[in-house]
């Protein structure tokens, strides 16, 4: 173990004052055959990173930036389940740091009171039967300040310091997620997805709950039934037939 106490995450952490995206350096890192367990920080960044091209607005000063490179031994379809991993260890900090209701929107938010507090992006970089690397993205807003968030949101944000009126300590911030995440990837290296996927679920608050998911160009509605073991939302449809979903995204019905 280390200065972290961490068995896995943060053996080497790598801090930039500012970069384009922690992400681009943990791929670097990865193809350079750095440990498992390398965390990449920023203070800021110039192009963070959203899916799907989106961008992640990334001041200075103010945020949690981070990345962490992991090598698990799973096939690569399991890929998505480290994104459960990263989402369970955020929900975790945040509940520890101050009391606030914490929940998580599948497949990859973290919210508070229904706000996005973090945005988690997963990268992958396989050969076709193993995983070489992943990189798990994590942005969480600390003390951010509403006149810095984007106005192209796509759906109400808030930041720890706009949820409880008192700014958080970045550095323990960070120690304790870091510590969260090493727990749970210790606990998915000797115990698999399931204990991990239950973590997440003790924060998902749709179960049983009428929802619609787009998806694939269509529009599915149902009833939230659970998740399977690799991640996917099982619905049940008005006619009692069951839909699995890999990707989507899901608004509860009132
Ligand atoms: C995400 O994308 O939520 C994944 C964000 C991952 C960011 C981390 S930071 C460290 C690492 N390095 C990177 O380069 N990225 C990762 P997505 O679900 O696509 O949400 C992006 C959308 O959220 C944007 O299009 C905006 O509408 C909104 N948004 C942008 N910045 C935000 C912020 N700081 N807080 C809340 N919402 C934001």
């Amino acid at each position: 173990s280390n200065a972290l106490g961490t068995r896995h995450i943060g053996r080497q952490v790598i801090y930039f004052a500012q970069t384009d995206s922690t992400n681009l350096r943990a791929h670097e890192l990865g193809k350079s055959g750095a440990p498992e367990g390398t965390v990449v920080l920023a203070d800021s960044q110039t192009a963070g990173k959203g899916r799907l091209g989106r961008r992640w607005s990334s001041p200075a000063g103010v945020n949690l930036y981070a990345s962490v490179l992991v090598r698990p031994p799973v096939a690569p379809r399991h890929a998505s389940q480290l994104t459960f991993l990263s989402a369970a260890a955020v929900a975790r900090t945040v509940a520890e740091t101050a009391s606030l209701p914490v929940s998580v929107k599948w497949p990859n938010d973290v919210l508070v009171a229904g706000r996005k507090i973090a945005g988690l992006l997963n990268e992958l970089d396989a050969e076709t039967e193993r995983i070489h690397y992943l990189v798990l993205g994590i942005g969480v807003n600390l003390n951010m300040t509403a006149d810095q968030f984007p106005e192209d949101l796509r759906y109400p944000a808030t930041s720890m310091l706009l949820a409880t009126g008192r700014s958080v300590s970045r550095i323990d911030f960070t120690r304790c997620l870091l510590r969260h995440l090493d727990v749970l990837y210790e606990l998915y290296l000797t115990q698999g997805f399931v204990p991990v996927l239950e973590a997440w679920m003790s924060y998902f608050d749709l179960i049983g709950r009428a929802v619609e998911v787009d998806y694939h160009d269509r529009r599915v509605v149902g009833t939230v039934a659970g998740l399977d073991d690799d991640g996917a939302l099982l619905l049940v449809l008005g006619d009692g037939s069951r839909e699995r979903v890999l990707a989507g995204d899901v608004r509860p019905l009132k």
